[in-house]
Protein backbone atom coordinates (compact mmCIF):
# COMPACT_ATOMS: atom_id res chain seq x y z
CA UNK A 1 0.00 0.00 0.00
CA UNK A 2 1.80 3.49 -1.34
CA UNK A 3 0.66 6.67 -1.25
CA UNK A 4 -0.17 8.27 -4.34
CA UNK A 5 -2.10 11.69 -3.75
CA UNK A 6 -2.46 13.69 -0.28
CA UNK A 7 -5.25 16.44 -0.42
CA UNK A 8 -4.96 18.95 2.11
CA UNK A 9 -8.50 20.87 3.54
CA UNK A 10 -8.89 23.41 5.38
CA UNK A 11 -11.99 24.32 7.41
CA UNK A 12 -13.46 26.60 10.20
CA UNK A 13 -14.81 25.66 13.30
CA UNK A 14 -16.64 28.66 15.18
CA UNK A 15 -16.99 28.40 19.01
CA UNK A 16 -20.31 27.97 20.14
CA UNK A 17 -21.69 30.63 22.42
CA UNK A 18 -19.30 32.97 20.83
CA UNK A 19 -16.21 33.12 22.29
CA UNK A 20 -13.84 30.72 24.17
CA UNK A 21 -12.10 32.52 26.99
CA UNK A 22 -8.29 31.11 28.65
CA UNK A 23 -6.21 33.47 30.50
CA UNK A 24 -3.70 33.26 27.62
CA UNK A 25 -6.40 34.19 24.91
CA UNK A 26 -9.73 34.44 23.77
CA UNK A 27 -10.73 32.66 20.69
CA UNK A 28 -13.78 32.60 18.71
CA UNK A 29 -13.00 30.21 15.43
CA UNK A 30 -10.47 27.99 14.63
CA UNK A 31 -8.94 27.16 11.43
CA UNK A 32 -8.07 23.18 11.05
CA UNK A 33 -6.14 21.92 8.46
CA UNK A 34 -6.98 18.30 7.62
CA UNK A 35 -5.14 15.46 5.42
CA UNK A 36 -6.22 13.29 3.28
CA UNK A 37 -3.87 10.34 2.57
CA UNK A 38 -4.82 8.25 -1.02
CA UNK A 39 -3.23 4.53 -1.88
CA UNK A 40 -2.67 3.00 -5.06
CA UNK A 41 -5.29 0.25 -3.26
CA UNK A 42 -7.78 3.02 -3.14
CA UNK A 43 -7.59 3.35 0.70
CA UNK A 44 -8.07 7.17 1.98
CA UNK A 45 -6.81 8.05 5.36
CA UNK A 46 -7.31 11.19 7.91
CA UNK A 47 -5.65 13.32 9.77
CA UNK A 48 -6.02 16.61 11.49
CA UNK A 49 -4.11 19.72 13.06
CA UNK A 50 -5.62 22.32 14.53
CA UNK A 51 -4.09 24.68 17.08
CA UNK A 52 -6.61 26.80 19.38
CA UNK A 53 -5.40 30.11 17.72
CA UNK A 54 -1.86 31.50 17.56
CA UNK A 55 -1.45 32.45 21.29
CA UNK A 56 -2.06 29.34 23.61
CA UNK A 57 1.25 27.74 22.33
CA UNK A 58 4.02 27.79 20.06
CA UNK A 59 1.83 26.53 16.62
CA UNK A 60 -0.29 27.96 14.27
CA UNK A 61 -2.56 26.87 11.52
CA UNK A 62 -0.40 28.61 8.83
CA UNK A 63 2.47 27.41 9.86
CA UNK A 64 0.83 23.77 9.83
CA UNK A 65 0.22 24.06 6.18
CA UNK A 66 3.87 26.01 5.56
CA UNK A 67 5.18 22.50 7.56
CA UNK A 68 3.30 19.90 5.59
CA UNK A 69 4.09 21.55 2.20
CA UNK A 70 7.71 21.00 3.00
CA UNK A 71 6.83 17.05 4.02
CA UNK A 72 4.18 16.24 2.04
CA UNK A 73 5.90 15.62 -1.35
CA UNK A 74 8.63 13.44 0.02
CA UNK A 75 6.05 10.86 0.97
CA UNK A 76 4.39 10.38 -2.31
CA UNK A 77 5.29 7.05 -3.14
CA UNK A 78 6.34 5.58 0.13
CA UNK A 79 4.71 2.64 1.57
CA UNK A 80 2.67 2.31 3.96
CA UNK A 81 3.96 -0.51 6.47
CA UNK A 82 6.74 0.89 9.01
CA UNK A 83 5.17 4.25 10.77
CA UNK A 84 9.01 4.27 12.27
CA UNK A 85 10.05 4.96 8.82
CA UNK A 86 7.23 7.08 7.94
CA UNK A 87 8.77 9.19 10.71
CA UNK A 88 12.19 9.06 9.97
CA UNK A 89 11.11 10.48 6.49
CA UNK A 90 9.22 13.33 7.50
CA UNK A 91 12.42 14.26 9.76
CA UNK A 92 14.04 14.38 7.10
CA UNK A 93 12.09 16.56 5.09
CA UNK A 94 11.40 18.93 7.89
CA UNK A 95 13.17 19.71 11.39
CA UNK A 96 10.39 19.84 14.37
CA UNK A 97 7.21 21.01 13.63
CA UNK A 98 5.60 18.19 15.59
CA UNK A 99 1.85 19.15 15.49
CA UNK A 100 2.17 19.10 11.11
CA UNK A 101 3.71 15.97 11.31
CA UNK A 102 1.28 14.62 14.20
CA UNK A 103 -1.92 15.03 11.52
CA UNK A 104 0.27 12.77 8.89
CA UNK A 105 0.93 10.11 11.76
CA UNK A 106 -2.62 10.17 12.45
CA UNK A 107 -3.44 9.64 8.64
CA UNK A 108 -1.02 6.75 8.63
CA UNK A 109 -2.14 4.63 11.63
CA UNK A 110 -5.72 5.04 10.16
CA UNK A 111 -4.36 3.39 7.09
CA UNK A 112 -2.55 0.61 8.49
CA UNK A 113 -5.57 0.07 10.97
CA UNK A 114 -7.96 0.03 7.65
CA UNK A 115 -5.65 -2.38 6.03
CA UNK A 116 -4.71 -4.91 8.80
CA UNK A 117 -8.84 -4.54 10.21
CA UNK A 118 -8.03 -3.44 13.41
CA UNK A 119 -9.22 -0.11 15.50
CA UNK A 120 -5.95 2.48 15.74
CA UNK A 121 -5.95 1.49 19.81
CA UNK A 122 -4.72 -1.62 18.73
CA UNK A 123 -2.06 -0.25 17.41
CA UNK A 124 -0.87 2.13 19.99
CA UNK A 125 -0.45 -1.03 22.17
CA UNK A 126 -4.53 -2.27 23.06
CA UNK A 127 -7.23 -0.83 24.32
CA UNK A 128 -8.10 -1.75 28.29
CA UNK A 129 -11.52 -0.25 28.00
CA UNK A 130 -14.28 0.28 25.54
CA UNK A 131 -15.59 3.52 26.77
CA UNK A 132 -13.10 6.43 28.10
CA UNK A 133 -13.80 9.51 30.85
CA UNK A 134 -14.55 12.94 29.43
CA UNK A 135 -13.68 16.16 31.29
CA UNK A 136 -15.54 19.45 30.61
CA UNK A 137 -13.82 22.41 30.45
CA UNK A 138 -15.37 25.64 32.44
CA UNK A 139 -14.12 29.12 30.39
CA UNK A 140 -13.13 32.00 32.52
CA UNK A 141 -16.08 33.61 33.74
CA UNK A 142 -17.78 34.56 36.72
CA UNK A 143 -17.88 32.90 40.04
CA UNK A 144 -21.72 32.43 40.15
CA UNK A 145 -22.23 31.62 35.94
CA UNK A 146 -18.69 29.18 36.39
CA UNK A 147 -20.67 26.86 39.71
CA UNK A 148 -23.84 26.90 37.94
CA UNK A 149 -22.98 25.44 34.69
CA UNK A 150 -20.63 23.56 36.83
CA UNK A 151 -22.95 22.13 38.74
CA UNK A 152 -25.28 21.08 35.73
CA UNK A 153 -22.32 18.96 34.22
CA UNK A 154 -21.85 17.22 36.99
CA UNK A 155 -25.36 16.12 36.99
CA UNK A 156 -24.99 15.72 33.18
CA UNK A 157 -22.02 12.49 34.13
CA UNK A 158 -19.45 14.40 33.25
CA UNK A 159 -16.74 13.36 36.41
CA UNK A 160 -13.91 15.51 35.74
CA UNK A 161 -14.28 19.34 35.50
CA UNK A 162 -11.39 21.58 34.52
CA UNK A 163 -12.00 25.47 35.48
CA UNK A 164 -10.45 27.85 33.77
CA UNK A 165 -8.48 31.02 35.45
CA UNK A 166 -6.14 34.00 35.21
CA UNK A 167 -6.23 36.99 33.66
CA UNK A 168 -7.80 38.77 36.34
CA UNK A 169 -8.06 39.90 39.57
CA UNK A 170 -6.89 37.29 41.94
CA UNK A 171 -10.48 37.68 43.91
CA UNK A 172 -12.41 36.43 41.49
CA UNK A 173 -10.38 33.45 40.73
CA UNK A 174 -10.45 32.07 44.70
CA UNK A 175 -14.15 32.86 44.53
CA UNK A 176 -14.46 30.97 41.37
CA UNK A 177 -12.77 28.02 42.71
CA UNK A 178 -14.32 28.14 45.84
CA UNK A 179 -18.42 28.25 44.72
CA UNK A 180 -17.44 25.35 41.81
CA UNK A 181 -16.28 23.61 44.98
CA UNK A 182 -19.72 24.28 47.07
CA UNK A 183 -21.44 23.31 44.06
CA UNK A 184 -20.12 19.67 43.10
CA UNK A 185 -18.13 18.95 45.87
CA UNK A 186 -16.19 15.66 45.56
CA UNK A 187 -18.62 14.85 42.85
CA UNK A 188 -16.26 15.52 40.21
CA UNK A 189 -12.43 15.67 40.23
CA UNK A 190 -11.39 19.46 39.73
CA UNK A 191 -8.61 20.88 37.66
CA UNK A 192 -8.21 24.24 38.01
CA UNK A 193 -6.33 25.95 34.52
CA UNK A 194 -4.32 29.07 34.83
CA UNK A 195 -3.04 28.66 31.09
CA UNK A 196 0.10 29.80 31.91
CA UNK A 197 -1.58 32.89 33.35
CA UNK A 198 -0.28 33.44 36.80
CA UNK A 199 2.54 34.88 38.41
CA UNK A 200 4.60 32.64 40.35
CA UNK A 201 3.50 34.75 43.62
CA UNK A 202 -0.66 34.70 42.50
CA UNK A 203 -0.45 31.01 42.20
CA UNK A 204 1.05 30.64 45.95
CA UNK A 205 -1.15 32.84 46.86
CA UNK A 206 -4.22 31.13 45.17
CA UNK A 207 -3.02 28.08 46.57
CA UNK A 208 -2.92 29.33 50.30
CA UNK A 209 -6.73 30.93 49.80
CA UNK A 210 -7.71 27.70 48.53
CA UNK A 211 -5.87 25.53 50.45
CA UNK A 212 -8.76 22.73 51.90
CA UNK A 213 -10.26 22.31 48.00
CA UNK A 214 -8.70 19.19 46.06
CA UNK A 215 -7.93 20.07 42.77
CA UNK A 216 -5.07 20.16 41.05
CA UNK A 217 -3.47 22.77 39.45
CA UNK A 218 -2.75 22.60 35.68
CA UNK A 219 -0.55 24.79 34.06
CA UNK A 220 -0.20 27.87 36.40
CA UNK A 221 2.89 29.69 35.24
CA UNK A 222 4.16 31.06 32.05
CA UNK A 223 7.74 28.51 31.84
CA UNK A 224 8.52 25.27 33.27
CA UNK A 225 11.50 27.08 35.41
CA UNK A 226 9.01 28.91 36.89
CA UNK A 227 6.18 25.85 37.41
CA UNK A 228 9.67 24.14 38.78
CA UNK A 229 10.36 27.16 41.78
CA UNK A 230 6.60 25.92 43.10
CA UNK A 231 7.40 22.97 44.04
CA UNK A 232 7.37 22.65 47.95
CA UNK A 233 6.20 26.17 48.01
CA UNK A 234 2.15 25.22 46.84
CA UNK A 235 -0.07 22.19 48.32
CA UNK A 236 -2.00 21.39 45.07
CA UNK A 237 -0.55 18.47 42.96
CA UNK A 238 0.57 20.54 39.89
CA UNK A 239 0.59 19.50 36.54
CA UNK A 240 2.20 20.73 33.18
CA UNK A 241 0.15 21.23 30.09
CA UNK A 242 1.26 23.89 27.47
CA UNK A 243 5.15 23.96 28.85
CA UNK A 244 5.19 20.21 27.38
CA UNK A 245 6.18 20.87 24.30
CA UNK A 246 7.73 17.58 22.96
CA UNK A 247 8.72 14.76 24.57
CA UNK A 248 12.11 15.80 25.54
CA UNK A 249 10.00 18.83 27.95
CA UNK A 250 7.80 15.69 29.17
CA UNK A 251 11.03 13.49 30.32
CA UNK A 252 12.77 16.87 31.50
CA UNK A 253 9.87 17.59 34.60
CA UNK A 254 9.38 13.99 35.15
CA UNK A 255 13.16 13.42 35.92
CA UNK A 256 12.93 17.17 38.16
CA UNK A 257 10.11 15.79 39.89
CA UNK A 258 8.29 19.28 39.52
CA UNK A 259 5.05 17.95 37.78
CA UNK A 260 2.78 15.31 39.51
CA UNK A 261 0.43 15.08 36.08
CA UNK A 262 -0.30 16.32 32.52
CA UNK A 263 -2.82 17.94 30.19
CA UNK A 264 -1.38 15.73 27.29
CA UNK A 265 -1.97 17.48 23.71
CA UNK A 266 -1.80 14.63 21.16
CA UNK A 267 -0.65 17.26 17.89
CA UNK A 268 1.57 19.27 20.45
CA UNK A 269 3.92 16.39 21.04
CA UNK A 270 3.99 15.48 17.69
CA UNK A 271 1.35 13.06 17.10
CA UNK A 272 -0.15 9.38 18.51
CA UNK A 273 3.35 7.56 18.30
CA UNK A 274 5.03 9.79 19.97
CA UNK A 275 2.23 9.97 22.33
CA UNK A 276 2.40 6.44 23.20
CA UNK A 277 6.22 7.11 25.09
CA UNK A 278 4.82 9.93 27.04
CA UNK A 279 2.16 7.74 28.20
CA UNK A 280 4.57 4.95 28.99
CA UNK A 281 7.18 7.20 30.68
CA UNK A 282 3.86 8.16 32.63
CA UNK A 283 2.78 4.68 33.49
CA UNK A 284 6.81 3.81 35.03
CA UNK A 285 6.23 6.79 37.49
CA UNK A 286 2.43 6.53 37.84
CA UNK A 287 1.81 9.72 36.71
CA UNK A 288 -1.67 10.92 35.20
CA UNK A 289 -2.68 12.63 32.58
CA UNK A 290 -5.75 13.83 30.02
CA UNK A 291 -5.36 12.50 26.17
CA UNK A 292 -6.37 15.99 24.65
CA UNK A 293 -5.98 17.85 21.90
CA UNK A 294 -6.07 22.13 21.57
CA UNK A 295 -8.81 21.77 19.37
CA UNK A 296 -10.83 19.96 16.08
CA UNK A 297 -13.38 17.75 14.58
CA UNK A 298 -13.80 14.24 14.65
CA UNK A 299 -10.38 13.09 13.33
CA UNK A 300 -8.54 14.70 16.05
CA UNK A 301 -11.50 13.09 19.00
CA UNK A 302 -10.90 9.95 17.78
CA UNK A 303 -7.72 9.98 17.79
CA UNK A 304 -7.89 11.21 21.02
CA UNK A 305 -10.30 8.61 22.03
CA UNK A 306 -8.14 5.65 20.65
CA UNK A 307 -5.29 6.83 22.55
CA UNK A 308 -6.87 7.53 25.89
CA UNK A 309 -8.57 3.76 25.57
CA UNK A 310 -4.87 2.51 26.23
CA UNK A 311 -4.31 4.25 29.23
CA UNK A 312 -4.27 2.70 32.99
CA UNK A 313 -8.16 3.77 33.83
CA UNK A 314 -6.65 5.13 37.13
CA UNK A 315 -4.40 7.47 35.73
CA UNK A 316 -6.72 8.42 33.05
CA UNK A 317 -7.52 12.21 33.58
CA UNK A 318 -10.10 11.96 30.31
CA UNK A 319 -10.13 13.08 26.55
CA UNK A 320 -11.32 16.56 26.34
CA UNK A 321 -12.84 17.03 22.63
CA UNK A 322 -14.50 20.24 21.54
CA UNK A 323 -17.57 18.79 20.98
CA UNK A 324 -19.52 20.97 23.71
CA UNK A 325 -17.84 23.93 21.45
CA UNK A 326 -18.61 22.94 18.29
CA UNK A 327 -21.75 22.50 16.11
CA UNK A 328 -21.97 19.31 13.74
CA UNK A 329 -19.66 16.61 12.81
CA UNK A 330 -17.09 15.53 10.35
CA UNK A 331 -19.01 12.03 10.29
CA UNK A 332 -22.74 11.64 11.32
CA UNK A 333 -23.15 8.16 10.93
CA UNK A 334 -20.17 7.22 13.00
CA UNK A 335 -19.29 10.66 15.26
CA UNK A 336 -17.31 10.30 18.19
CA UNK A 337 -19.75 11.80 20.85
CA UNK A 338 -19.93 12.34 24.41
CA UNK A 339 -22.68 10.67 26.12
CA UNK A 340 -23.58 11.02 29.87
CA UNK A 341 -19.68 12.52 30.46
CA UNK A 342 -18.19 9.62 28.53
CA UNK A 343 -16.85 8.34 24.94
CA UNK A 344 -17.27 5.45 23.23
CA UNK A 345 -14.07 3.98 21.26
CA UNK A 346 -14.74 3.44 18.35
CA UNK A 347 -14.45 -0.18 17.18
CA UNK A 348 -13.63 -0.07 13.47
CA UNK A 349 -10.34 -0.40 11.81
CA UNK A 350 -8.49 2.42 11.66
CA UNK A 351 -9.83 5.91 13.18
CA UNK A 352 -13.59 4.66 12.80
CA UNK A 353 -14.07 8.13 11.09
CA UNK A 354 -14.31 9.38 7.66
CA UNK A 355 -15.56 12.88 6.48
CA UNK A 356 -18.46 12.99 4.63
CA UNK A 357 -17.31 13.73 1.28
CA UNK A 358 -16.71 16.64 -0.44
CA UNK A 359 -17.68 18.10 2.84
CA UNK A 360 -14.26 20.49 2.91
CA UNK A 361 -14.64 21.58 -0.75
CA UNK A 362 -11.66 21.84 -2.77
CA UNK A 363 -8.35 21.00 -1.28
CA UNK A 364 -6.39 24.06 -0.92
CA UNK A 365 -3.37 21.74 -1.97
CA UNK A 366 -2.58 18.66 -3.99
CA UNK A 367 0.62 16.65 -3.93
C1 LIG B 1 -9.25 22.39 27.60
N1 LIG B 1 -8.32 22.40 26.51
C2 LIG B 1 -7.95 21.03 26.19
C3 LIG B 1 -8.97 23.06 25.33
C4 LIG B 1 -8.20 24.30 24.98
O1 LIG B 1 -7.35 24.05 23.93
C5 LIG B 1 -7.41 24.59 26.21
C6 LIG B 1 -7.07 23.23 26.70
C7 LIG B 1 -6.32 23.23 28.01
O2 LIG B 1 -6.42 22.31 28.82
O3 LIG B 1 -5.53 24.13 28.27
MG1 LIG C 1 -4.72 23.14 30.08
Amino acid sequence: MRIERINIYTTALPVKGGVYRMASDDVESLDSTLVEIVTNDGLTGWGETCPVGPVYQPHHALGARAAIAEIAPGLIGSEIASIRLLAKRMDERLNGHGYAKAAFDMAFLDLLGQRLGVPVSTLLGGALTDRVPAYYSLIVGSPEETARIAADKVKAGYPRLQVKIGGRDLEEDVATVHKVWEAVGYKARIAVDGNRGLTVASAIHLDRLCQAIPFVFEQPCNTMDEVATLKGRVTHPVYLDENTEDQNAVLRAISLGIADGFGFKVTRLGGLTKMTTVRDLCAIRSLPHSCDDAWGGDIIAAACVHLAATVEPRRMEGAWIAQEYIDGHFDRKNPVVIEKGHIAVPQRPGLGVKPEPGMFGKPVATY
